[in-house]
């Protein structure tokens, strides 16, 4: 309970911040787009995992406010980067189901995008499962309206959740990110099998596939063999403030 009390104070006071993990195209290793992902830092590190403070922020609703605050902090990170070469122009906003049930989410995205002036395609929303299986018609018309506007949209930890796959074809999708429980069984038979069903699933769909957790270059490359579009893992770099992801691409240029 007092996790999340210092949570909202330290979101107020402007001390979260927002990492960025490249996604590395699998046919040239281009990093052509990224995640952005939420850090609670202090001066001693790391106040607390996402993985602990995400779930309650979610449960506490604060999780509203805090996805329009990566999605600025997203466009913001995407503006210094604009004309560098060989830098990422598109970047993954997780949505979390709270958010995505807010009757002027739809509106909200759009404004703040339209205000930082970048094109609509320069952000993916990722999706839970959990959104994905909500009521139908409704995700189904919000996901319609948001491709429309120009926005991507992708389905995250793909094959973790409870998704059908009836309804996975119904939806309005451009990506499937598949969870890095998968990746990591890559080298057993069974879970190569497994990857290039999903990876053939995701093509047979019209979706381009986006690996997580490629921690190898083994694994990097028995992705990019089975067709598998773009890599992100910590072979090719870890999330990073925006400053690491500059001194991450000066290396690599
Ligand atoms: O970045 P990391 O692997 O530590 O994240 C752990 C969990 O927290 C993942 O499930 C990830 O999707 C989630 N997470 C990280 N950043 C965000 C965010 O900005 N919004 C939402 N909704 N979830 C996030
Ligand atoms: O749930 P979601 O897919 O949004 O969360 C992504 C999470 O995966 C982030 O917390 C990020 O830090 C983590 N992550 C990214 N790359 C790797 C990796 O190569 N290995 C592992 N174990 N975790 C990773
Ligand atoms: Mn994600
Ligand atoms: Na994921």
């Amino acid at each position: 309970l007092s996790i999340i009390h210092a949570l909202h104070e330290d979101f107020r006071r402007d001390r979260l911040e927002v990492w960025f993990q490249p996604q590395i195209r699998a046919d040239d290793q281009a990093a052509v787009a990224m995640e952005a992902l939420l850090r609670w830092t202090g001066e001693q590190g790391f106040v607390q995992p996402p993985n602990v403070f995400v779930p309650l922020a979610e449960h506490s609703g604060l999780i509203i406010e805090l996805g329009y605050f990566v999605l600025q902090r997203s466009l913001e990170a995407l503006s210094r980067l604009n004309d560098r070469p060989g830098a990422p122009v598109r970047v993954s906003v997780n949505v979390s189901l709270a958010q995505f049930r807010q009757i002027d989410f739809l509106q909200r995205v759009q404004r703040i995008i339209a205000e930082s002036g970048h094109p609509p395609q320069a952000i993916e929303l990722e999706i839970t499962e959990s959104i994905a299986m909500d009521e139908p018609k409704v995700v189904s018309n919000t996901l319609r309206a948001l491709r429309a506007f120009g926005v991507r949209v992708a389905v995250d930890d793909f094959g973790t959740g409870y998704s059908s796959l009836t309804q996975l074809r119904q939806l309005p999708l451009d990506a499937m990110k598949i969870d890095r429980s998968f990746v990591l069984d890559l080298a057993e038979p069974d879970g190569r099998w497994l990857v290039e069903s999903i990876i053939a699933l995701s093509k047979r769909l019209g979706l381009e596939s986006v690996a997580e957790g490629v921690e190898s270059a083994e694994q990097a490359a028995q992705l990019r063999d089975l067709g598998c579009d773009l890599l992100q893992g910590y072979h090719f770099a870890r999330p990073m403030p925006l400053s690491g992801l500059l001194d991450w691409l000066d290396q690599r240029a």
